[in-house]
């Protein structure tokens, strides 16, 4: 297993006009610097799990809390902190948040923000990112997790650096294990900024193109080594970069629900929808347990 290096690099922000404003407002998840002790309530955070739904991450908050032996006696549900808003869910379970990002890079880079800010005025330390979502597979089967390495754009690499952090994704493969029921992979994430046309799917409200392009398009993807397409890797890596070195590392694990190379139609078992999107939670939940639970 990887080792604990003692790190203590403190969350940091790039923007000194912080500092100029007597209250900060993170509205988008209802706290602010002038009402909430943060340091008291989220000071203890080492890792931060991003997820598209809100109720997943309660759910995950849930089994954070069942491995941890943290589920209180009275059996009294997550609080979630941004309920104010209604537009995103924080849960905390531990030294782990579990926030929900909406779809795509918009949404998502909100809520990041916001998260990097409460990181930086709780005077969080090595602070740890993930998205465990949910994708389109490019020939991998359904049920497969993928580990991104890199994200790319409209079949383009981007110039933004958006790569992964090489050395916590190696963490995270280290985890997984021979007895699992899934296979985990890790490899190159198409990100669009939609999920019909954007991913070249036929059956959206608008479709100007016939299914012998989509083909060539997703057999294009293959040849470039891309293995699935979701929607916010590129700006979620790119942040994470952008923070590199401020106390922050970041990584995107995704359940593959449909192989696009079959159809664009996603299963609607909603058990099986269920099982596939945990698996990304179970890997890191057992990255979370081997890094931070009891030694
Ligand atoms: C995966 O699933 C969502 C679209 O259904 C989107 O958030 C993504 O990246
Ligand atoms: N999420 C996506 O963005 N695309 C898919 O095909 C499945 C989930």
């Amino acid at each position: 297993m990887f080792s604990l290096k003692a790190r203590t690099h403190a969350v940091g922000v790039r923007n000194p006009k912080l500092k100029s404003f007597k209250t900060d407002h993170l509205y988008h998840i209802a706290l602010d610097t002038a009402h909430n002790d943060l340091q008291e309530m989220f000071g203890d955070v080492k890792c931060v799990c991003f997820g598209g739904q809100p109720s997943r991450m309660e759910r995950f908050t849930k089994l954070i809390r069942e491995e941890f032996g943290l589920t209180p006696s009275n059996g009294e549900p997550p609080r979630n902190y941004a309920a104010g808003t209604d537009r995103y869910a924080l849960y905390k379970a531990g030294p782990i948040l579990a926030v929900s990002h909406g779809i795509g890079i918009p949404s998502l880079s909100v809520v990041f923000n916001e998260i990097v800010k409460l990181m930086y005025y709780a005077k969080c330390k090595d602070v740890t990112f993930f998205r465990i979502g949910t994708c389109g597979g490019v020939g991998l089967e359904p049920g497969t997790v993928v580990v991104t390495d890199k994200a790319s754009i409209l079949g383009k690499k981007v110039e933004r650096p958006a790569l992964a952090n090489k050395e916590l994704n190696a963490e995270i493969l280290e985890c997984v294990t021979e007895t699992d029921e899934f296979k985990t992979v890790t490899g190159t994430t198409l990100c669009c900024d939609d999920f019909y046309e954007g991913q070249a799917r036929l059956d959206g409200a608008f479709c100007d193109y016939e299914e012998e392009d989509k083909v060539r398009f997703l057999q294009f993807l293959k040849e470039k080594n891309i293995c699935n397409i979701e929607m916010e890797s590129l700006g979620f890596l790119a942040m994470c970069s952008s923070c590199k070195g401020a106390g922050l590392r970041g990584a995107v694990v995704c359940a593959i629900l449909v192989d696009r190379l079959q159809g664009d139609y996603i299963i609607n078992d909603i058990e099986k929808l269920h099982q596939w999107q945990a698996r990304p939670q179970q890997l890191v939940l057992r990255y979370i347990k081997h890094k931070f639970g009891p030694q």
